[in-house]
């Protein structure tokens, strides 16, 4: 190793070794730098770069930041800060820049005082992008003039150059990733319009440009959003609840610090059943809670029963009230900023800092109950909705115990539709829900019954975004979904938890026609496992079937196709381009394939092509079923609109 090294020249110093193994290891092993190479490691690497420069704006340099997206799919990030630091270190034998661009968290070196907060959720620095792109350009506009050097692989190219004026200052860093490193190579806008739009919500002030080079629209110029909030999380709030029915006049904003802990709340009740609580630390989403979280609850449920009782409210109530019931209907975001953040938990975001959680009590109390006192109004609302929860609750837990007395649940049997298989290992075993009897019939002929258990559904289920949670659990197609899977709701504790212990299969497949009516049904099946049996999403045990959409023939020889690509692909080849050279069957249902067809094209796990449902965002998936399902009318015919070629090509 030394030996190679030498070679390269006597300048190298111990340093330089350590910064070429530094970034060989992290060519060697990324994802455990960036969480993973396929799209979400890829899109990582933004992030990363974009925390440099959101340090810089909340350290109160910067205020705009440029994200853009260059045809060949490399990625500029630029900023107008200070512009970061070019001075050569004698000691170091390299400049500032190049520590930042080489050096593993190096990030904030030199500037120590500063209030450093952010730094990704792996926290890994520029550094780690540097030695995953193939090409890498820094260029750094401050004292007058343009600096700029160029990597490749993590090693650079040349010194830091001085190749022109500026009366500006900021920082720009443009990367390709490397493609031999990521499995896929293309950016999804919308996946890097959400993260940019959520950042421009968790810090006020700041505008981030979106910007697709590879869309040009009609009048030359491209695709490009703008992200900006004045009022930070109230906003956010807003968005999240656009399409719901507020029941407070306007959304709940607290703004303070507590014990040096800076926190940020926004709180609005709507009328829905739902507890939408979303929380971040140093701008990044604890999806695992944590102790902020729980500072929150515990604030949050001392404050409104206390300020219930005092008022009376409460003395005509004969039923006990629990803390769920305080966050009926509650969409609230918590963001704080904590020095030495320690992330815990499966995915790392999970925060543990005990401090934290008097802190986040504290601080909710106090603010919330002013809140309370200042707006009678809105109190007496909110109270009398935990009140209408508890009621609901109890409700809820009667019709429980009545479908338990009557259904086979008890009996410990199972529904009458399923078709099951004979394997009773979770593991390999899957579940189709099936739209219709009668394509349910194809698929249980059809099916490998060792380990594929079919369950036709009949037609529409129960839209449970409309619908009161007890109606949910008297719905027969909901209960036998429950009594198949074999998952069950918390009922001695009388908590919504969903148990999925006993979980019957670890893959449920939502089969539908390829058709509007089916991706209809797609959604409402979606909506109700999204609302009520999320942690099956969230582990990965949700998929959906795709049914190809022709059959082309051509004498003997005959294909299923799934795109149009494909169809034309296949008219090219077999009718010399000719459309009428070949027949096509257009399958416009399950019901027109016949088994062997069904088995063929959409159970056989060889060739089949299942497309696994993920929650990148809960937030936007709660904004999009809520606008898709609910009852404001507005929003959703935006949202159809804005998304109108993807309603399309379901259609
Ligand atoms: C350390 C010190 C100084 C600026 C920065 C870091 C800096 C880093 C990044 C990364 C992206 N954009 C950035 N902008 C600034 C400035 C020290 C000084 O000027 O006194």
């Amino acid at each position: 190793m030394s030996e190679e090294i030498k070679k390269l020249g006597n300048e190298y110093s111990a340093d330089s070794i350590q910064v070429l193994e530094g970034l060989e290891a992290v060519r060697k092993r990324p994802a455990m730098y960036i969480g993973d190479i396929s799209e979400k490691g890829l899109h990582h690497l933004v992030y990363e770069v974009v925390d440099n420069s959101i340090d810089e704006a909340m350290a109160g340099y910067c205020d705009t930041i440029e994200v853009v997206i260059n045809e060949d799919n490399s990625i500029a990030v630029s900023d107008n800060g200070r512009g970061i630091p070019v001075d050569f270190h004698e000691k170091e034998n390299k400049s500032a820049l190049e520590v930042v661009l080489t050096v593993l968290h190096a990030g904030g070196k030199f500037d120590k005082g500063s209030y450093k907060v952010s730094g990704g959720l792996h926290g890994v620095g520029v550094s780690c992008v540097n030695a995953l792109s193939t090409y890498l350009k820094a260029e750094v506009r401050r004292d007058g003039k343009l600096y700029m050097q160029e990597y490749s692989c993590g090693i650079p190219s040349h010194g830091v150059e001085v190749i022109g004026e500026s009366n500006t200052t900021g920082t720009r860093i443009t990367f390709k990733p490397d493609g031999s490193i990521f499995t896929v190579g293309e950016y999804k806008y919308e996946t890097l319009a959400t993260r940019l739009r959520e950042l421009a919500y968790l810090n006020a002030g700041i505008t981030l440009t979106l910007t697709d080079k590879r869309v040009q629209k009609e009048d030359g110029t491209y695709k490009c959003d703008i992200f900006h909030s004045e009022e930070g999380l109230k906003e956010f709030v807003r968005y999240i609840d656009k399409a719901k029915e507020s029941l407070i006049k306007d959304v709940i904003h607290i703004v303070t610090e507590k014990q040096g802990i800076p926190v940020e709340v926004a709180m609005t009740y709507n009328t829905s059943y739902n507890e939408n609580l979303y929380s971040y630390v140093n701008n990044i989403n604890t999806i695992e809670g944590g102790t902020h979280l729980a500072g929150f609850r515990r604030g949050l449920t001392r404050t409104l029963k206390k300020y219930a009782e005092d008022s009376k409210m409460l003395d005509k109530v004969k039923i006990d009230i629990s803390g769920d019931d305080f966050r009926e209907g509650l969409t609230a975001v918590i963001s704080i900023k904590v020095q030495e953040p320690q992330f815990e938990g499966q995915t790392k975001t999970k925060l543990g800092n005990n401090e934290v959680m008097g802190a986040v009590d504290m601080a909710i109390g106090e603010a919330l109950r002013n809140y309370l006192e200042e707006n009678p109004k809105e109190a007496k609302i909110i109270v009398d909705k935990v009140i209408l929860a508890a009621t609901a609750r109890h409700a809820a837990r009667k019709a429980r115990e009545m479908v338990q007395r009557k259904s086979p649940l008890s009996g410990g049997g199972l529904p009458g539709k399923l078709a099951d298989c004979s394997s009773k290992d979770p593991g390999i075993c899957e579940l189709f829900l099936v739209e219709g009897d009668s394509a349910g019939g194809t698929a249980k002929q059809g099916r490998d019954r060792n380990f594929q258990a079919i369950l036709p559904l009949r037609g529409k289920i129960l839209n449970v975004e409309k619908a009161m949670p007890h109606k949910v659990l008297e719905s027969e197609e909901i209960r036998n979904i429950y009594t198949a899977l074999g998952v069950t709701i918390g009922t001695e504790d009388d908590s919504k938890q969903l148990n999925i212990v006993k979980l019957r299969y670890h893959k449920v497949i939502i089969m539908t026609d390829a058709d509007v009516d089916g991706s209809h049904i797609a959604t409402l099946i979606l909506t109700f496992f999204f609302r009520h049996m999320r942690p099956l999403i969230e582990n990965g045990y949700v998929y959906i079937a795709t049914p190809p959409l022709y059959l082309c023939r051509k004498g003997k020889v005959e294909e299923y196709c799934w795109t149009e690509q494909q169809r034309q692909s296949f008219i090219d080849t077999y009718g010399g381009g000719s459309e009428s050279a070949v027949h096509t069957q257009r399958y416009k249902g399950l019901g027109e394939m016949n088994d062997h067809q069904l088995w063929d094209t959409t159970l056989n796990p060889e060739f089949r092509t299942l497309k696994q449902v993920t929650l990148d965002n809960a937030a936007e998936a709660d904004l999009v079923f809520s606008m898709l399902m609910g009852e404001e009318v507005a929003p959703r015919r935006e949202f159809i609109e804005e998304n109108a070629t993807y309603a399309k090509i379901d259609a």
